[in-house]
């Protein structure tokens, strides 16, 4: 007997003997029905999902990844390993990934069942988010530079950044890192979250060789990812609640010759998932500290943050801080 023909008389030998179950059921009025199992679910082409940074939401729909042989209701449910990478939520089928801000993969399982005892099945996959970026190192003649090239990544509170120091204050005038935010060295340029209400972070680079002359030249640096509350122009040590940065530039001496300083409030800047420049002439800034704006005899740059709340964050990143031609 061929291999086709002994299929076909196994089959012919199945169908009798299904019409005898049929049969010898249908004399029983207790099961009336064919005998059909019902199958559970089957989840098959789910991957592992890579997001480049700046991706915001990302949607998948697990209706196209599930099937079930009665075509019944598939609810479905979700486990997230790491919600600093990203946050999910699950609408019936559709689950929609938001970006947290920070580079890295979670393990997601989704878990399906049509209903029936015992049918929950599961399937794992990755979600990667890459991590981010550092702007084009700056090209132009610069005065001071800070590309933060070649750094330990971690907190600047615990790794200090050669030249530059941080510190930070609550409204009371106790230091502490873990409340006044986050400064980060992260993939060569610096991630700054800022959501502590009354607390700022005060940065300040004083240049070794002492006084330089900026006369003519601009303070410039790059910038992603820019979020922040509605700065209010408001310093918190001066008015309550204060919601404000800014740059500033002086002498070595604090006041011997002069500075100037240059509210975000006043620059405008749009959020933006790719590097965006901002150059302003030393010129164009504000009296500091009621000094005079002069930038012939520059000692020290910095940067200053005040305010943002957990609810409403100041948070950017920042490269190539300094002042150029
Ligand atoms: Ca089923
Ligand atoms: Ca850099």
């Amino acid at each position: 007997m061929k291999t086709n023909q002994y299929l076909n008389y196994i089959g012919g030998l199945l169908l009798s003997l299904s019409l005898l179950l049929l049969a010898a059921c249908g004399d029983d009025d207790s099961s009336g029905a064919p005998v059909v199992i019902n199958q559970p679910p089957v989840i098959s082409g789910l991957s592992d999902i890579t997001l480049s940074p700046g991706f915001e939401t990302y949607e998948l729909d697990f209706a196209n990844y599930v099937s079930d042989q009665e075509g019944e209701i598939i609810t479905y449910s979700i486990v997230n390993s790491d919600e600093t990478v990203v946050t999910l939520n699950l609408a019936g089928s559709l689950l929609t990934i938001t970006e947290v801000g920070n580079p890295g993969s979670s393990s997601i399982t989704v878990t399906a069942t049509d209903g029936q005892d015992n049918h929950e099945v599961s399937e794992n996959f990755t979600v990667t988010v890459e991590a981010i970026s550092g702007a084009a190192d700056y090209t132009g003649n610069a005065a001071v530079m800070f590309d933060f090239n070649g750094l330990t990544e971690g907190s600047i509170f615990d790794n200090s950044l050669p030249g530059w120091l941080f510190e930070g204050s609550t409204a009371d005038g106790e230091y502490n890192a873990a409340e006044i935010g986050s400064i980060v060295v992260e993939n060569d340029h610096l991630s700054i979250i800022h959501n502590v209400d009354s607390t700022y972070i005060w940065s300040e680079m004083v240049f070794e060789d002492g006084n330089q002359d900026f006369t003519g030249k601009k303070f410039r640096f790059d910038y992603r990812f820019y979020t922040v509350p509605n700065l209010n122009d408001m310093h918190w040590e001066d008015e309550t609640p204060g919601v404000d940065m800014q740059i500033y530039y002086i002498d070595a001496g604090w006041g011997d010759v002069g500075g100037g300083q240059y509210r975000f409030s006043a620059m405008d800047l749009e959020y933006s998932d790719d590097w965006q420049s901002v150059e302003i002439p030393l010129s164009e800034f504000e009296s500091l500290w009621e000094n005079p704006v002069d930038a012939s005899a520059v000692g020290i740059i910095g940067l200053e943050i005040w305010g943002g709340t957990a609810s409403a964050p100041i948070s950017f990143r920042i490269d190539n801080f300094g002042i150029v031609d």
